[in-house]
């Protein structure tokens, strides 16, 4: 068990060359880093260095609330994190996902967006992904509109009639992301 030791202790502390590539890489400042390195030992329950599948839902839904529905949401977050596919979130990882959103760079955020609608994973959104994504999107309070009134079905005719679109046809990435910069 001596190496099981080994990286918990490499896992618990952070090294100024770690740091420094990484702040390289996601363009954030080391402040930054450190405060997601906290956010990572949160989410790092066994303190392994990695975060696997059942701990990111887990902690996802203590970020934005436990309601029901989140499990689907949680495991496609995982999965835009999990850049490698090798089954768990690792620092660098959960940095880089983050650094998209915190840079808010509108292109970004968008491709990110649509691979978390993209639950079939084939590169293309349809009318049920977007749907799914845009209910879950209210449950999450992303939107600051009555939840009552909202009907996702509608907000998605409404997407598609943006893209000149039928709900039989699929978006690309491409279509998506330039798409929403008109
Ligand atoms: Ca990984």
């Amino acid at each position: 068990m001596g190496d099981d030791t080994t990286s918990n202790q490499r896992a618990t502390v952070l090294r100024d060359a770690e740091i420094a590539i990484l702040a390289a890489n996601s363009k954030l400042n080391e402040r930054e880093i450190r405060e997601l390195y906290d956010e990572f030992l949160t989410a790092d329950m066994s303190g392994t260095g990695r975060i696997n599948k059942e701990q990111f839902c887990r902690y996802y839904k203590q970020l934005v609330g436990s309601e029901h529905g989140l499990d689907d949401i949680a495991k496609n977050v995982f999965t835009v994190f999990d850049v490698d596919h090798d089954g768990t979130i690792d620092f660098s990882e959960f940095v880089l996902a983050n650094a998209i959103e915190m840079k808010n760079d509108p292109d970004s955020v968008l491709e990110f967006s649509f691979h978390m609608i993209d639950t079939s994973g084939d590169e293309h959104v349809n009318f049920d992904e977007i749907v799914a994504f845009v209910e879950k999107g209210l449950k999450l309070g992303i939107t600051n509109e009555d939840k009552t009134i909202i009907d996702a079905k509608q907000i998605t005719r409404d997407i598609f009639a943006m893209f000149g679109i039928n709900k039989t046809q699929k978006l690309n990435k491409q279509q998506f992301v330039s798409g929403y910069e008109l």
